[in-house]
């Protein structure tokens, strides 16, 4: 059976939600305007996907590896309540409550690229707060260098976790400038509406200038500390998965170019696009790796 997100998605949550749908559709339509009525400068003007394509065509390897596994079979992820355990380097470690790490008052519409190692792109209407906020209320201490993100790991919710492809639980990281970036976002909905479990419910990361895996769903920890963290792909083949995976049309991956990408939903005449440095985004994030070799760094 294929559960629509509608279809999971407690009444309650809705109505609570119907502020956000009516500003959510209010900004596509107006992109320029964000959630807050402050204008959104870091959003696309790109026409978004439909929401169709952005729920049905998904990698979450915890539901399973075909594209339209996670629709099908991430109803059984438990969303209420849920929080996360923020460690490390922090002044005020702890678990927090994830309506206080992104209460609605905050959430911000960004609408991104965002574009999958695999080749292929789509633009996403996401709801969220800025990383550096949640981090900020845990307080950064000086010494933390990076960001070390897991997903649940819990193969009743999640049946794919009982098939070894992934060292479970899933894990990524981020250089604590990367982490502390105005663009980097934790979202918990997108087109206006509540996260769909298939694209990471409640919680996960949004780095639109890095290639999609760099995007963890389902986050239950956040740890600050001074060591490059252990990566999920990175550990799986370390040849072909980097730390740092920013999009780069001039670093091939090993097995397939990286030169262009075919946005889903865009129709077979289309044809394919250039992929561009950084996804688009080198104006804002080219700074943060200056001098460094990419090509190496990848
Ligand atoms: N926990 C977890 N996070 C994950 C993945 C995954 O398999 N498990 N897949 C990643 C990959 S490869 C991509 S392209 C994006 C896809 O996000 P979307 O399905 O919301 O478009 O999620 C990323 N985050
Ligand atoms: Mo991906």
């Amino acid at each position: 059976m294929k559960l629509k997100w509608s279809d999971v998605t407690p009444r309650s949550e809705y109505l609570n939600r119907r502020a956000f749908i009516a500003a959510g559709m209010a900004s596509l339509a107006t992109p320029a305007l964000g959630l807050t009525g402050a204008p959104s400068a870091f959003s696309t003007d790109e026409k978004p996907n439909s929401l169709e394509d952005i729920t049905n065509y998904n990698n979450f390897y915890e539901f399973g590896t075909g594209k339209t596994d996670p629709a099908e079979y991430s109803g059984s992820l438990k969303t209420k309540p849920w929080s996360v355990t923020i460690d490390g380097l922090v002044a005020r470690p702890g678990s927090y409550a994830l309506e206080d790490l992104a209460p609605d008052s905050a959430l911000e519409e960004r609408i991104y690229r965002l574009r999958c190692v695999e080749a292929w792109s789509m633009v996403i209407p996401w709801l969220g707060v800025p990383l550096a906020s949640i981090l900020n209320k845990a307080g950064v201490q000086p010494g933390a260098k990076y960001v070390a993100f897991r997903t649940l790991e819990d193969p009743d919710q999640m049946p794919g976790q009982r098939s070894a492809i992934i060292d479970w639980p899933y894990r990524e990281g981020l250089r604590i400038d990367e982490a502390m970036h105005p663009l980097t976002i934790m979202a918990t909905g997108l087109y206006g509406e509540v996260l769909p479990n298939q694209n990471g419910a409640p919680i996960r990361l949004v780095v639109p200038w890095k290639y999609g895996f760099k995007s963890i769903k389902s986050i239950v920890s956040i740890t600050l500390t001074d060591k490059q963290p252990e990566t999920s792909w990175q550990m799986l083949q370390p040849s072909e998965y980097g730390f740092y995976a920013n999009v780069n049309p001039q670093v091939d991956h090993p097995r397939w170019s990286q030169a262009s990408e075919r946005r889903v939903g865009a129709g077979l005449l289309a044809g394919r696009q250039e992929t561009l440095m950084f996804n688009g985004y080198g104006d804002q994030v080219a700074n943060l790796y200056s001098g460094m070799d990419l090509a190496k760094y990848y």
